[in-house]
């Protein structure tokens, strides 16, 4: 493999890099040739920092030093690190659920104006799902309730996290009781992770695991928040049909990338940039081109059909077009590189949220009380960089591909109840049992430098789309996928075996859409992989076994942020297979490594696929699709 497409699969990006290197440009993937070879403790999970008489390095090989200074084995310090980093994820998913919980206690205390239920239906629904009165109660009144038990959930209270136990089916919460892993309060297992990990504290690598696995259960909770807290708020999807990549970002428009997470943010700047067309125009611009990247793209996509420029670790590249005239953030996933590499282009990068600031960048508080004020803001700053731009030489690529995205739970039950209203979970699972769906396989996480970008997704989806697997995707796993075509209806005869195009288009035509269905269901964030969660709750309980009995797998194939290290757990947690793409740092112990990939399936049902090679990942995720099917009997 030549150095390009080594470092991207994706011709856009290739492009980009291209350019970078002769504007001399440094690139993230610059920067990771530079690190290599990467330290062979770290990467093995071996090199502890936990307190001042480290750092304790623990010799692979089985030679001295055997232990660190506080005589931590390798095992303690591999459970101990996996730990932190679940606690890491799970605090980025469920601070962005508290944050939304704010806004939604905010807006029922009619303290915000730019915000309002927009789904009432889903309001009432969770509501009543958390136990809330919902009768003959005004919306503001249940909205409020809502965002305090929200609240609550973050603490220790008598109830365990109502998120987590009223999310799975009814066996599966039995199971996490008989586990001790149903977690006590959100915030409350992310502390007990940061305090048993302490220097002298727990040193039991199984009671580490279950306390982090506890923890991802806290992290599912968090993400199920999010996502019902943001649909309440900004809508629940429905399919929408848009465009990804570098293409969608025009020479003559405004171009404002929106890169981050939360909705909060990014659904009030959709709002504010088509208000504004006309101010842009004013400054001879065509309007106001908002793109997406990262989870606060698909957040837009999904609700808005914002087209998503591109996707995590090639977030540089939409700048080195030249072409965006501001990009805007909240938090998480936003390289601190592109500060710099904004400077160089004429961009102005512009944080928003107290806990993410970054050198070089303006700062721009968002507030939920100003909210429209401050995207009106925003916007300005990029009107006047798209007037400076003008004259200036800009490289944008053509490419890009259509997406029909908006696949939320309730829009896929939505068009199954077109082929039957009474039951439409029935056409799904008679699919599965009669094997025009083999199963069911959902993409989630990110891209990461180590791997050609999207090249472990595309390998591991052409061949599952073949294969007959129903493909789901969240996150920039979504990303990867739509870049590459994966979601454009029209692909569906070139990607798809018989058998699932067979569905897929029975599904599109009875919705009137004339055609199938997208090869791969975009079903939207990283908090959002609550929403294939809901799906497979949905199944079991139709037919009534436990979410660890079904054909459903997935890949984190690229992943990189913590906040994937905890999903992942949650998932194994959940009873699935789950593939991991690149090497998680566990391999220095081989108890914690057969613990995650062998032995919690005897406690949960799921367990860690760790597979660096996509061919192979492929086979296994597809061995484990058959032999749920066997133990269904079907
Ligand atoms: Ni939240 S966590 S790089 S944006 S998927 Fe994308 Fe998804 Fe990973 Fe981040």
């Amino acid at each position: 493999m030549d150095r390009l497409n080594q470092r991207s699969t994706d011709p856009a990006v290739q492009e980009m890099i291209q350019k970078a290197e002769k504007d001399g440009i440094e690139t993230v993937w610059d920067r990771f040739e530079s690190q290599e070879p990467q330290c062979g403790f770290g990467n093995l999970g071996l090199c502890c920092r936990h307190c001042l008489q480290g750092p304790c390095r623990i010799n692979p090989f089985g030679e001295e030093p055997k232990a660190g200074i506080c005589g931590a084995t390798a095992d303690t310090m591999v459970a101990r690190g996996l730990d932190r980093a679940i606690a890491a994820g799970t605090a980025a998913h469920s601070g962005h659920a508290k944050h939304l919980a704010h806004t939604l206690k905010k807006m029922a205390k009619g303290e915000v104006k730019d915000y309002r239920i927009k789904d009432e239906g889903k309001l009432l629904g969770v509501a009543q799902r958390m136990g809330i009165e919902t009768k003959e109660r005004p919306a503001q009144e249940i909205a409020l309730d809502l965002a305090e038990a929200a609240l609550a959930d973050f603490h220790e209270k008598d109830t365990p996290v109502m998120w987590a136990a009223t999310t799975v089916t009814e066996k599966r919460v039995q199971v996490l009781k008989d586990l001790d892993l149903v977690p006590k309060g959100i915030d409350h297992e992310i502390s007990e992770i940061m305090h048993r990990t302490l220097y002298g504290v727990d040193a039991d690598p199984l009671n580490l695991l279950m306390g982090g696995i506890r923890c991802a259960v806290a992290d599912l909770a968090g993400s199920y928040m999010g996502t019902d807290l943001s649909d309440i708020l900004f809508g629940t999807p429905t399919p929408v049909v848009t465009e990804a990549n570098l293409g969608t970002i025009k020479e003559d428009q405004v171009n404002i990338a929106v890169h981050g997470h939360n909705p909060v943010l990014s659904d009030i700047l959709v709002t504010v940039a088509r208000e504004m067309a006309d101010e842009a125009g004013a400054a001879g611009a065509k309007g106001v081109n908002l793109v997406g990247i990262c989870c606060t793209g698909n957040e837009i996509m999904m609700r808005h059909g914002i087209p998503s420029c591109t996707h995590s670790v090639s977030s540089e590249m939409a700048l080195i077009t030249g072409a965006v005239d501001a990009m805007v953030v909240d938090y998480q996933c936003i390289m601190p590189s592109l500060a710099t590499v904004a400077e160089c282009m004429g961009t102005t990068l512009i944080t928003t949220m107290d806990i993410c600031k970054i050198p070089g960048a303006t700062h721009l508080e968002f507030k939920e009380e100003t909210a429209a004020e401050n995207a009106r803001e925003v916007i300005r700053i990029g009107i006047k960089n798209f007037q400076r731009r003008q004259g200036k030489k800009t490289s944008i690529p053509t490419k890009k591909e259509t997406v029909a995205a908006g696949f939320s739970t309730e829009a896929i039950i939505g068009a199954l109840a077109k082929l039957d209203g009474e039951n439409p979970l029935k056409p799904l699972v008679d699919n599965i049992v009669s094997g025009n769906i083999r199963g069911v396989c959902l993409f989630a996480g990110c891209n990461n430098a180590k791997v050609p970008q999207d090249h472990n997704f595309i390998t591991i989806a052409k061949r599952m789309l073949r294969e007959n697997v129903l493909v789901l995707a969240t996150g920039c796993g979504a990303g990867a996928l739509m870049r590459h075509g994966f979601m454009d209806p029209a692909n569906v005869d070139q990607l798809c075996g018989d058998k699932i195009k067979g569905v897929l288009t029975a599904i599109g035509e009875a919705n009137g859409l004339g055609g199938p269905l997208p090869p791969v269901l975009h079903m939207g964030s990283c908090v959002d992989n609550s929403r294939p969660v809901a799906v497979a709750v949905a199944v079991a309980n139709y037919l009534g076994v436990d979410t660890d009995k079904l054909p459903v797998v997935a890949s984190a194939a690229e992943a990189v942020s913590e906040k994937a290290v905890s999903i992942g757990c949650y998932a194994v947690a959940a009873g699935l297979p789950t593939h991991v793409g690149v090497m998680l740092p566990v391999l220095g112990s081989p108890l914690v490594t057969k613990v995650l990939t062998e032995k919690i399936g005897d406690l949960t049902g799921g367990y860690f696929i760790v597979d660096l090679d996509p061919e192979s990942a492929a086979e296994k995720l597809l061995a484990a699709i058959d032999e749920r099917r066997i133990g269904l009997g079907i």
